[in-house]
């Protein structure tokens, strides 16, 4: 069986939509960036999101100046991040996804919703296996299989080929603005939560993430 409406998938960012690894991002980020004596907030934390870790390096380093570094340099801050980075995931469970996460991904796959991950993460496996939902999704596209990063659109194609569905039969859920352009260019519904609401961007945005039953419902799943 497959959706009723117009839309077939929903294909979800992972990072600050399924689950809060985005703080994670923080702290890793921060201990860089205090090492380097680089100011670092939450304010360029957001600029962040839904960027691949290189460039969110390139980011970091804009307010950097001392010497120049050399990208061998860059390579070894970027692996030191991750490297913290991972040690925090390896603390995570099912008990970090949150019960009402859970239902809502339930409830639109007894729709007949194919479900799918969209994440710029090289970790996105990893993450999902640690709350629990390794096997749990249709299709994953994520790091380990773009070449550029969101805003362009290839993460979430990708996701729409894996799945064999027409990308104007998917919605993306998206944390990111970023993200968000992504998946306008991927000629997809866009709906946004978290720091993309608050910003207005998107073609719905939601309150909490249960509030996409009602979304779905609306677009006639
Ligand atoms: P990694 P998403 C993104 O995940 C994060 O939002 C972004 O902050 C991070 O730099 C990027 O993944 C790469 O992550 O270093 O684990 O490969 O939001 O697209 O799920
Ligand atoms: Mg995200």
């Amino acid at each position: 069986m497959t959706g009723s409406g117009p839309y077939e998938a929903v294909v979800f960012d992972l990072d600050g939509v399924i689950c809060h690894t985005d703080h994670y991002h923080y702290l890793g980020w921060k201990s860089v960036a205090d090492d380097l004596g680089v100011p670092f907030d939450e304010t360029v934390n957001n600029r962040l999101r839904g960027v691949s870790r290189m460039a969110s390096l390139d980011i970091i380093l804009e307010q950097y100046d001392g010497a120049p570094l050399t990208d061998e340099r860059k390579l070894e801050l970027a692996t030191t991040k991750n490297d913290r980075y991972r040690v925090m995931l390896g603390g995570m469970s099912p008990a970090d996804l949150d019960p009402s996460v859970r239902a809502t991904l339930d409830d639109l796959r007894g729709r007949g919703l194919k479900l799918a991950i969209g994440s710029s993460s090289r970790n996105a496996r990893y993450i999902l296996e640690r709350i629990g939902l390794g096997d749990y999704f249709d299709a994953i596209s994520d790091g380990t299989n773009i070449s550029r990063s969101k805003p362009d659109p290839e993460v979430f194609l990708k996701a729409a080929e894996y799945l064999g569905i027409d990308p104007a039969r998917c919605v993306v859920v998206e944390d990111a603005v970023a993200g968000i352009e992504a998946g306008q260019a991927a000629g997809m519904y866009t709906v946004s939560i978290g720091d993309a609401a608050d910003l207005g961007a998107g073609d719905a945005r939601l309150g909490t993430f249960a509030d996409l039953s009602h979304v779905m419902a609306d677009l006639g799943a």
